[in-house]
């Protein structure tokens, strides 16, 4: 048996240790493990590094709705999807502060601001900027995406005191072309390269259940993990189907698949949060527990993701409390 997939060999420290770069043959190898064997030895990478009794939890606000020149597939907010979301102007900051203060009250410690921007000119950076400063002197960890960055970009956000910039791979490099076609892998990867270059931390995930294969999402994994140093955020978002969007009525991912993502995930980037992300809606209570017991850290918290429903606030914290999860930092 290879060394790595040997449950006896301790996986949790030999990935800490040795592997910095990862094949995709291996993460499929880890996908392939018999369930009981992956859940065990994701729950150990999982407890050499985080209290697997806590999660951190975060609220999205989009602050730009719709009307994007993307054609990302998947996605409510592309002016090339006919999804009957109405489009919204930047929103004032004083709007976003009553929202962050009121995510703060229920307990999150993150705030994420999210725009439906190819990327920001100049000229809407600025007060996204003021935005941050503000979120920020609320006393909570500051979380933008926003697209892709241009030269400069980075450096001005760091500077109003930006915590994370999240910019998610979302696929496959070989399947991406299937997904999107107004922008490249490789300008998402370049934006990823701006944001460390300026010093901030770096939150970059994907999605699964667009109908990729299971070596798409190795591949995916593989490349979030061999990123250096890794993402210390790490969101796995499961489709929201949106009606009107090319993706809607893609093939459901099997909620065993989903959990086995999770367990990879962890197992990759072992030190990375690991975020239960998008699609915990249409999941039950006993796959969320599978996915905490897999190695997720993280969570989207507050009933709105960007555009579409997250489960309530008390939901999560009823939840938590079946599962004696405390709230990280809360
Ligand atoms: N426009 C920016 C960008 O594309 O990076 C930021 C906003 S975009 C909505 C942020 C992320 O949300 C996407 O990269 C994707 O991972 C996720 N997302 C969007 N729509 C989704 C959906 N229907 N289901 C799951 N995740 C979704
Ligand atoms: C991420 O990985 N997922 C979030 C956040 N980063 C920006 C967005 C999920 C969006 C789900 C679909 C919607 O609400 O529009
Ligand atoms: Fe635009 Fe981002 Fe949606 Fe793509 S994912 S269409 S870039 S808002």
């Amino acid at each position: 048996m290879n060394d790595l997939l040997n449950p006896a060999q301790g996986v949790a420290e030999k990935i800490a240790g040795e592997c910095r770069r990862w094949s995709v043959a291996q993460a499929e190898a880890l996908f392939a493990l018999p369930f009981s064997d992956l859940m065990f030895q994701a729950q150990a990478a999982h407890r050499a590094h985080f209290d697997p009794n806590e999660v951190q939890v975060s609220t999205l606000l989009s602050i730009k709705t719709g009307g994007c020149s993307e054609d990302c597939g998947y996605c409510s907010q592309s002016k090339r999807h006919d999804t009957g979301l109405e489009q919204e102007d930047l929103l004032a900051l004083e709007t976003v502060l009553d929202k962050a203060r009121a995510a703060k009250a229920k307990g999150a410690t993150r705030f994420c601001m999210g725009a439906a921007w190819r990327g920001p000119k100049q000229k809407d950076l600025k007060p996204v900027l003021e935005m941050i400063t503000a979120v920020r002197e609320l006393g909570l960890e500051t979380c933008v995406t926003l697209g892709m960055l241009k030269e400069g970009q980075a450096e001005q956000l760091r500077e109003a005191g930006l915590d994370y910039y999240n910019h998610n791979l979302d696929t496959a490099p070989e399947y991406y072309g299937e997904v999107v076609t107004t922008h490249t892998y490789q300008d998402r990867l370049d934006t990823l390269d701006q944001v460390r270059q300026a010093g901030m931390k770096v939150c970059s995930g994907g999605i699964v259940g667009m109908g990729e294969s299971r070596t798409h999402r190795a591949a995916l994994l593989t490349q979030l993990a061999n990123l250096n140093p890794p993402p210390e955020s790490v969101p796995i978002n499961l489709l929201v189907q949106v009606k009107g969007t090319p993706l809607d009525g893609a093939e459901a991912l099997d909620p065993i698949e989903f959990a086995r993502t999770v367990a990879v995930a962890r197992l990759l980037m072992p030190q990375s949060l690991v975020r239960l992300s998008a699609g915990r809606e249409q999941m039950d209570e006993p796959l969320q527990a599978l996915c905490f017991l897999a190695g997720a850290n993280s969570i989207f918290y507050g009933e709105k993701l960007l555009t579409t429903p997250n489960p309530s606030a008390e939901s999560d914290l009823d939840l938590f409390g079946k599962l004696g999860i405390r709230v990280m930092g809360g």
